[in-house]
């Protein structure tokens, strides 16, 4: 057994990380837009000025204590004296022929890009779209096709219409599904001919963890949280609806950001601790994938005193209009213990104890070489869907030496173990699995810091933390062992 001869090998951006011109040719400000640069010892911030008073601040990402992500009376906004690194990111948008080109030149057969929603509708709930950004995605689909690369297209990674956040608290709101589902109707008309495969929400579990992030949600109480989220399974089970009726042969994935789970003991405390927290990921697929609110998330909301705003015919679209299939990050592994400090480890916005079977890199994410064969099992298992690796990969300070390379050996080890794990999974336990994209495979802007310097690409770009640099591409080692990689279909993975 082997990967089959159609396996969708790329790699995967996102709009608000890559493509800059932040306001270039009508585009609107997104969530993203009023993201300040951190670092692994200091949170992001999102930048506010109150409109009355004129009082501007920052708050750092995540949950102020209030569950506001900015103070009552202000609006998240962008201001003279910060840096926000989404304004030019790596600039895709004046480099798309170049980075393709070199997406070709590794023999990609994917490329997962998101759509910048507010590059088509500036402020989210405008009555026309914005032309020029359409025109946009035209050329860059046109590029991708020239090579015989297959898109694959995220409608919305990390960025809601600024306006959307502020005037409707982003998905808090139902009014938002509207809005959604006219720009995916838009867009899955538009492209239909040159995208076949769309997900709808990037790691739509963040919703919990970080609802500015994942919904444009300003004011993320456990209720707004529930709602937004409610909301997105409902606007995701009617994007189905739509894009099926549009084209047939369009596959409408979800997108799930996916750690597995492991005991520190063999305490059943620690297991049980394991199962429940799982849950709280797996609640997000049940939904989306699986097409039914689970049992323990309703007693869940019942306990809390949540109330969803929610029709009786929500719950019919979502059975009848589940994804497609089921796409996932899935960077490494987590820790959990209910037993004293064990020390902390970092991750995909998930925390744990650190794992001392494993290494990790300079921002505390551990490496894994079962992972992706453990993940997959697992969720084939539950859903019987096709399923998708989206995002994996190492953020490593790549250094670039006197004569213009880039030895990333790490990088390289990362992805043999992580690939030799996925390849297990498929041609010993048969897994059904679509396609793997390795994440950031040009680099671009952390989501979690906003740095630079944290990179993923087996190209390098010319950018530094505080936006100096040519933005000059370069490939590093990595690039030319995936070349090799694609070009044997997975099945010699040595360097
Ligand atoms: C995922 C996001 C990506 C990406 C990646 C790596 O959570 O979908 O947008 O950035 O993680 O994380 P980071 O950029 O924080 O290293």
């Amino acid at each position: 057994m082997a990967f089959k001869t159609n396996f969708l090998w790329g790699g995967a951006t996102a709009a608000n990380q890559f493509e800059g011109a932040y306001l270039t040719d009508g585009k609107g400000l997104s969530t993203a837009d009023v993201m300040t640069a951190g670092a692994y010892d200091h949170p992001r911030q999102v930048t506010w000025k109150n409109p009355t008073t004129g009082e501007t601040g920052a708050t750092d990402f995540g949950f102020a204590t209030d569950k506001r992500q900015v103070p009552v009376g202000t609006n998240p906004a962008v201001l003279d004296n910060e840096y926000y690194p989404s304004h030019t990111a790596t600039d895709f948008y004046h480099h798309y022929v170049e980075d393709i080109k070199l997406m070709a030149e590794m023999g990609f057969k994917t490329f997962r890009l998101s759509l910048n929603w507010s590059r088509i509708f500036p402020n989210g709930d405008d009555a026309e779209p914005n032309e020029a950004g359409l025109v946009f995605y035209d050329h860059v689909f046109a590029e991708c096709h020239k090579y015989h690369i297959e898109p694959l297209v995220t409608l919305s990674h990390y960025e809601t219409p600024l306006n959307l956040a502020i005037k409707y608290n982003g998905w808090a709101d139902r009014q938002v599904i509207d809005f959604f589902v006219k720009y995916a109707k838009l867009v899955i008309n538009r492209y239909h001919d040159q995208v076949k495969y769309w997900l709808t929400f990037n790691e739509i579990n963040l919703m919990d963890m970080g609802p500015f992030l994942a919904g444009g949600v300003i004011d993320g109480s456990p209720q707004n949280r529930a709602q937004a989220a409610h909301n997105q399974f409902v606007a995701s089970a009617l994007t189905v609806q739509a894009a099926h009726a549009i084209d047939p042969k369009i596959q409408v994935g979800q997108m799930l950001a996916y750690s597995p789970l492991y005991a520190y003991t063999a305490d059943p405390a620690d297991q049980l601790k394991v199962q429940l927290q799982q849950q709280a990921t797996l609640f997000y697929s049940d939904v989306q994938t699986g097409g039914h609110y689970p049992n323990y998330r309703l007693n869940q909301y019942a306990r809390d005193g949540i109330k969803l705003d929610d029709r009786p015919e929500d719950y019919d679209l979502l059975a009848k209009y589940p994804a497609d299939f089921l796409s996932f990050s899935c960077y490494g592994s987590n820790t959990v213990t209910t037993h004293e400090d064990k020390g902390d480890a970092a991750g995909n916005f998930m925390t744990g104890v650190k794992n001392p079977y494993l290494e990790t890199n300079a921002w505390g994410w551990a490496t894994d070489p079962d992972v992706l064969r453990i993940a997959l099992n697992t969720l084939f298992d539950r859903y019987h869907k096709p399923l998708w690796i989206v995002e994996n990969g190492i953020g490593w300070a790549d250094e670039l030496t006197a004569d213009q390379k880039i030895h990333d050996d790490y990088r390289i080890k990362y992805l043999q173990a992580n690939l030799n794990s996925m390849r297990d999974a498929v041609t010993i336990d048969g897994v059904d699995l679509m396609g793997y994209t390795m994440w950031g495979c040009i680099d671009l802007v952390s989501a979690g810091t906003g740095e630079m310097k944290k990179r993923y690409g087996f190209v390098y770009v010319d950018r530094d933390d505080i936006g100096n640099g040519s933005l000059k591409r370069i490939p590093k080692d990595s690039f030319y062992w995936y070349q090799k990689v694609i070009a044997n279909n997975g099945s010699d993975l040595s360097n």
